[in-house]
């Protein structure tokens, strides 16, 4: 176990971060010192059952053992060459990636909205160079309520006010549709439009599932108007709903697939944009780069993360703890839950407005030894590591049951 020097106690770290981080988060008051599989514990030693996995970045569970090693095997190797040279753990990521998801290429990058800005560019280019839009007025259809990361281009495209107020001006280029309608998808399609950019199931929104055959008839959209399917998986894909992607559920493959959070296990940031060659072959030498993508450290701790999700057949094991889950939530007889939804371990629990807010059902978990996090305003989301068993489901469910029966 990991110990420091001199441990503060838990309001003294609190006090550090109020004063000295910008408040930009609302946590719950734990203060995290440790954690393992499933489970975390705080500088009092207390343990909690992780059930957001730090967004789905955690599918492996907490500081897996397989990709600690790779991590320090090749920490001590070497780090960092730059793009400038080649290294010998990035050819054999994408090899891995195009044998796992089988897209060609891959194009790594480090964060989830580095990976979406990646697309963004990638789709323009392919716009004014392959299908002929006039330049530069290629548009990306995107959803309401979707998220795609921080960044001004990204935020550009948010419906939430809250993500955009205040940050403008805005990058130009793109056209909101209703989720989940396909009549207003192809309503809002010109002749100008490159691509159509959506969340398989939307996260941040509230675990938003789409009606079934969405999907298809997304891709079915695009092919017809010669248009790019872009698709977000950084938060459900990589076995996180039960499948390898959420678009599985439907057989459906975007043009550009973009994967991040789980790909490295939780341990570094890396993610990807996944294409075939005929999209990502139209870049070339100097036309996008970043310090740190690609790098054989990433490489290395990518390539760990991915073998565990295969090699412990977490993709099953997220089918059938996602269904033993949502069963015994849904039977849970509370007077403030609306719905209990999902695919495999990505689950919303939507209580009633009369509840008050699902913020304070979060803080009584929290002393019930469970950590989740509520998003907009009234659902609580469960997505614990990828590594449950039932045993650890059915300690959670009566804590989880006391909780939503409290007044
Ligand atoms: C926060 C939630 C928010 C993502 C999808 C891209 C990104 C994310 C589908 C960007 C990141 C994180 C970011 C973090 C909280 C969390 C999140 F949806 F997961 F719950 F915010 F909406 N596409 N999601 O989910 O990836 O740049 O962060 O690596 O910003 O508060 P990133």
């Amino acid at each position: 176990m990991v110990t420091t020097n001199k441990q503060l106690s838990a309001a003294e770290y609190i006090q550090l971060e109020e004063k000295h981080g910008a408040h930009i988060y609302h946590p719950l008051d734990v203060v995290i010192s440790h954690g393992e599989g499933v489970w975390v514990y705080d500088v009092n030693g207390k343990k909690y059952l992780d059930c957001l996995s730090a967004y789905s970045a955690l599918n492996q569970g907490h500081v897996h053992p397989r990709i600690l090693e790779a991590m320090q095997q090749q920490a001590r190797r070497i780090t960092l060459t730059s793009r400038a040279f080649r290294n010998d753990q990035l050819p054999l990521l994408y090899k891995e990636l195009s044998e796992l998801t089988g897209y060609e290429m891959a194009l790594p990058m480090n964060s989830g909205a580095e990976a979406v800005e990646t697309a963004i560019k990638i789709a323009r280019k392919w716009a004014y160079r392959v299908k002929g839009v006039p330049r530069y007025q290629a548009e990306i259809i995107t959803v309401e309520n979707n998220f795609h990361g921080r960044t001004i281009s990204v935020i550009s495209f948010s419906t939430e006010e809250k993500y955009k107020e205040d940050f403008g001006p805005f990058t130009p280029g793109f056209v909101t549709a209703p989720y989940g309608d396909i009549q207003a998808m192809e309503a809002a399609i010109t002749p100008n439009t490159a691509a159509i950019s959506v969340e398989p199931i939307q996260g941040e929104a509230g675990v938003i599932i789409p009606p079934q055959g969405y999907l298809r008839q997304l891709r079915e959209l695009c092919d017809r108007h010669n248009i790019l399917l872009i698709g977000d998986e950084i938060q459900s894909g990589l076995g996180r709903t039960g499948k390898l992607f959420a678009f599985d559920y439907e057989e459906v493959r975007p043009d550009l697939m973009i994967i991040g959070k789980a790909l490295s296990g939780g341990f570094y940031p890396v993610s990807a944009v996944l294409g075939n060659t005929e999209i990502l072959g139209l870049l070339t030498p100097g036309e996008h780069g970043s310090t740190f993508g690609g790098n054989p450290l990433g490489a290395a701790i990518a390539r760990a993360a991915l073998q565990v999700i295969i090699d412990e057949n977490l993709i099953e094991n997220a089918a059938m703890m996602g269904e033993y889950l949502q069963e015994h939530l849904a039977e849970i007889n509370s007077p403030h839950i609306s719905e209990v939804r999902g695919k495999g371990l990505l689950v919303g629990v939507e209580l009633k407005p009369s509840a008050g807010g699902a913020r304070r059902f979060c803080e009584a978990l929290q002393t019930q030894g469970i950590l989740v996090k509520e998003t907009h305003q009234h659902v609580i989301r469960f997505a614990p590591p990828l590594i449950i068993d039932k045993e650890t489901i059915d300690w959670a469910i009566p804590r989880i049951r006391e909780v939503l029966s409290m007044p």
